[in-house]
């Protein structure tokens, strides 16, 4: 046989075996020439996904939150992670963190400015340092029920807010909740706007809230969530404010003995995403990742009020004294605040003030 043959021969040789392995994978890649059952489908997307994790394609996003992992807020962010890591076919991982693990509101916000992590879902006090108009949410009794609240937060005015918090890096998502804020201290039952005060309170970051505490007769001290309970427990303050939720599940009824239901605000809780972090999704991933937080929050929301009664009275259980706040002493302590609603109303805007009020009307007709 000449050499030109032998060369010849050895070409074809290597051609057919080069074709008959990529044939393989081509075969083992696409789920080709088999029956396209779901397992085969499933399959390719676990492969893909799993290729794309070979590949270090795979998208993390670090969500991480202040309350503990037995907080409907946790559960939250698991419905979350679970919503997408199964739309996405695990192209995108969740990985969720809690207890402040990741820090406190405001250096959680911080870094998704930053873009060093993806996810969190604070309270809108802490929020209103970045952009002041969030203030409104934390005028006292402007929710007068979580119904109402929803239907607002859902809404044109709650998207307008949402959108605000883009010049800040961040992409709002959704509305989530904290809940109604109630008293918690370990001085004196609090049944009046009077008794008030002379205790010293913890309150949220938030200019507004320090100044009607103070309004009222109390004297506030700003913390981060995450200082909380070794105040309460050093007795460095008296009291804080929080839903039962929170009270109960953060262990504070070892800290403190009396809880009185103020219900002076309605907090929501927003899910924000890093902005820098959202434009580096696929428009595919976007609607993903913008439905997940939907859905996760309404579960978050069911979780969260379907335990309300219960917790209030897991509190008296465990040796809280419960006082009861009458609608007249509400309104007392609402007179007494407005000076303050009046002040931060001026200073955000008139016209923005009105309009979240007059949804607020109209969502209860
Ligand atoms: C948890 C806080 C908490 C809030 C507070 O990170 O700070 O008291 O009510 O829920 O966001």
């Amino acid at each position: 046989m000449s050499k030109k043959m032998l060369m010849m021969l050895m070409a074809a040789l290597l051609i057919f075996i080069l074709a008959g392995c990529g044939g393989g994978s081509q075969e083992e890649e696409t789920g080709a020439g088999d029956s396209a059952s779901e397992e085969n489908q499933d399959a390719g997307t676990e492969e893909d996904a799993s290729e794309e994790a070979a590949s270090g394609d795979v998208k993390t996003i670090r969500a991480g939150i202040g309350l503990n992992n037995e907080h409907p807020q946790y559960k939250g962010l698991e419905k979350f992670k679970e919503i997408v890591e199964e739309e996405t076919g695990g192209s995108i991982e969740v990985e969720t963190y809690h207890s402040g693990q990741l820090g406190d509101d405001r250096s959680m916000m911080e870094a998704l400015q930053l873009g060093s992590q993806e996810v969190t879902v604070p309270s809108t006090a802490p929020i209103a340092n970045f952009v002041n108009e969030f203030t409104i949410f934390d005028f006292p009794f402007l929710f007068p029920s979580s119904e109402v609240a929803d239907e607002v937060l859902d809404g044109e005015v709650g998207q307008k807010f949402l959108d605000m918090l883009e010049e800040q890096n961040m992409v709002g998502l959704a509305y989530w909740e904290n809940g109604f804020r109630d008293l918690s201290n370990s001085s004196h039952e609090v049944a009046t706007a009077e008794d008030f005060d002379g205790l010293s309170i913890r309150t949220m970051e938030n200019d507004l809230h320090i100044d009607a505490f103070r309004e009222l007769g109390a004297n506030p001290t700003p913390m981060a969530f995450t200082e909380l309970f070794t105040a309460l427990q050093q007795g460095t303050v008296d009291g804080q404010e929080n839903p039962v939720a929170t009270i109960y599940l953060e262990g504070f009824h070892e800290v403190q003995d009396y809880v009185s239901d103020t219900h002076h605000v309605y907090s929501p809780f927003v899910f924000m995403m890093s902005k820098q972090f959202y434009d580096s999704l696929s428009e595919e991933e976007q609607t993903i990742v913008e439905e997940a937080a939907v859905e996760a929050g309404e579960f978050q929301r069911e979780e969260n009020r379907a335990a309300n009664e219960e917790y209030l009275q897991s509190l008296q259980d465990e040796g809280m004294t419960y006082t009861e706040v009458s609608d007249e002493a509400r309104e007392e302590m609402a007179e007494i605040v407005q000076p303050v609603i009046d002040e931060y109303a001026s200073e955000i805007g008139e016209d923005l003030v009105n309009e979240v009020y007059e949804a607020v009307e109209a969502a209860q007709e």
